[in-house]
């Protein structure tokens, strides 16, 4: 009897041992996502998913919104005092590439990138960072192609129609993205001349509102115009401001890039608006799988791959559910 409780509580002791040694050392892993726009509906579904992977593997996720360049470096600093190892960072400023680089290694964290590539200061990417982003030109061909397609639908002329280009071309995978669609537009036949540049300040539906409203009313001549940015924010935008100058949805043609709750938000109105599409990219490979290799890396030594370049497909209001389901999201 006395043998058998001995035996018990050994058995109980080893047990008990075992548990907080595996949930001890995984309770150690701290990962850092740090995101340059938290407010917008693409970077709160990558936290989402991240916080599915820190579920499936015990590790803690610390998410940080840094805006500017200055609450970046005090995110990183906080994350080395909090005892994280390593972060995934989407930079409100690419060019802070370096900078980053060197914080990251004086506080000993190791760095992955997501959607935005750092660069040096010659403007190259920084090709030591494991990186996971969108093939920025190839997104941004399906988005003139979607366009091109439904104005070819609507039987409009391209002489009397205005492309918006809502451009942020100081962001590489931003011009890659507008760049690609106005190949595609100009491949099927759109005039280059009716081609508007309209930059926005950041990054935002605000910003590219009244980045559109400026080039809609010095371009009064157009009967019909089609919009592109490098997100959906930068659609919406565009929308708006068509709208306010009397361009409904049978004379407008935007299509933007997330697929996120902003363009489904669109999709649910009881009438169609001039946001006719988008192109849906996966904030879950972005949130998700960039957390599990920064765990990987950290617990069991695995690097990430040095380059992962993520596909999109178009979605609207017709199809948007299925797709999202057939991706999982
Ligand atoms: C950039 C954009 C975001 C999103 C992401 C994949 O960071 O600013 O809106 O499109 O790429």
């Amino acid at each position: 009897m006395k043998m058998k409780i001995a035996l018990g509580l050994k058995a109980l002791a080893l047990a008990l041992a075992l548990s907080a040694c595996s949930s001890g050392s995984n309770d150690q892993v701290k990962i850092g996502f740090v995101v340059k726009q938290p407010e917008e509906p693409w970077f709160q579904d990558e936290w989402k998913y991240a916080e599915q992977a820190a579920k499936e593997k015990g590790f803690t996720l610390v998410k940080i919104g840094a805006p500017d360049g200055g609450q970046v470096l005090t995110a990183i600093d906080n994350l080395k005092s909090q005892h994280a190892q390593g972060f995934i960072i989407c930079t409100p400023d690419v060019k802070l590439g370096p900078s980053i680089v060197a914080k990251a290694k004086a506080d000993g964290l190791k760095l992955m990138t997501v959607d935005d590539r750092l660069v040096d200061g010659a403007g190259q990417p920084l090709a030591s960072v494991p990186h996971m982003g969108i093939s920025a030109t190839k997104i941004g061909e399906q988005v003139g192609q979607a366009i091109a397609d439904e104005m070819k639908k609507r039987g409009w002329k391209p002489e009397d129609t205005g492309a918006l280009r809502i451009a942020y071309d100081q962001l590489p995978t931003a011009k890659e993205r507008t760049d690609g669609a106005v190949d595609a537009l100009t491949a099927a036949g759109f005039p280059k001349a009716n081609i508007v540049n309209a930059p926005e300040a950041k990054t935002d539906t605000e910003n590219a509102f009244n980045a559109a409203n400026i080039a809609i009313t010095q371009n009064p001549t157009y009967k019909h115009w089609v919009a592109f940015g490098l997100n959906d924010e930068a659609v919406l935008g565009a929308v708006r401001a068509a709208e306010g100058r009397g361009f409904r949805a049978s004379d407008m043609i935007g299509v933007g890039i997330g697929g996120s709750q902003s363009a489904l938000n669109e999709f649910a109105k009881p009438e169609a608006t001039g946001f006719f599409g988008s192109v849906l990219i996966s904030p879950k490979r972005h949130g998700y799988e960039t957390s599990i290799n920064m765990y990987e890396w950290i617990k069991n030594g695995k690097a990430p791959p040095a380059l992962t370049l993520t596909t999109g497909q178009l979605i609207t209001r017709d199809n948007a559910a299925q797709v999202r389901k057939d991706m999982g999201l």
